[in-house]
């Protein structure tokens, strides 16, 4: 049986291959530079409380076991799950990106937001979809971003966009306390999620140096410089420490 943690990942591949294929299909297959790297963890992993789901039998019976908070999800690797990765600056001034990809999808699933963590560009639809068909209300606390709040009683899936590039805006539901996502914001796509392997992908760069930015919900942001050109690979790696 699949696991909701494995579904996790499954959706944050699709959103990166989403955008993967649109950088190339837009400026020709693989151009440009890549930046990638792991997201190394270190200290002792703490514990996440369990969720006690009991008022919501719905939810609860999606689960063989209790499932977890999320605030820090350390692989079995040891390397970080949930990493927001992204250029921060650098992007050449006569850079403009192309229109937004397709729709990113936020499901509301076992009264968890899946993905925990996502990328989405300026204008780009974000579809929050209620999969579980119990109330969940997701209220988004935007700064640069009107925020918003979205009723949602049964099963159905609404629509939003983000008008202002802001890292991160957290979604929460009213109903559930401990249902959080973040969602970064951005004018371009050049962003990725750790996800299962810790790992990320930076793909289609044009030649620059850029600062790119780690940012994880507890251990806070790192950031690196890395110049590269033409089609070449660099290694950025980030190490959180436990705290
Ligand atoms: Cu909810």
């Amino acid at each position: 049986m699949r696991t909701l943690g494995m579904a996790v990942t499954l959706v944050a591949g699709g959103v990166a291959l989403g955008i993967a294929g649109w950088r190339s299909s837009a400026d020709g297959a693989q151009a440009g530079a890549t930046i990638s790297g792991t997201i190394k963890f270190t200290g002792t992993r703490p514990v996440m409380a369990k969720i006690d789901m009991s008022d919501e039998p719905v939810c609860k019976g999606k689960y063989q076991t209790a499932p977890t908070k999320e605030d820090v999800v350390v692989n079995a690797n040891g390397t970080l799950d949930n990493v927001f990765v992204y250029v921060k600056a650098g992007l050449p001034a006569t850079y403009r990106a192309a229109a937004a990809p397709t729709p990113v999808v936020l499901d509301q699933d076992g009264c968890r937001y899946l993905p925990h963590v996502l990328g989405i560009m300026v204008g780009q639809s974000l579809q929050i979809k209620n999969s579980d068909g119990i109330a969940h209300n997701i209220k988004a606390k935007g700064v640069k971003n009107r925020p918003f709040n979205i009723s949602q009683p049964t099963n159905m899936t609404t629509t939003r966009t983000f008008s202002a590039a802001e890292v991160m805006v957290g979604l929460e539901c009213s109903v559930h306390g401990w249902m959080k996502s973040w969602v970064g914001v951005l004018p371009h796509t050049f962003f990725a999620v750790s996800g299962n392997s810790g790992t990320f992908a930076i793909k289609g760069l044009p030649p620059g140096t850029y600062t790119i930015e780690a940012w994880h919900e507890r251990y806070g942001a790192q950031t690196a410089t890395v110049t590269v050109a033409g089609t070449q690979t660099k290694t950025a790696d980030f190490t959180f420490a436990a705290r």
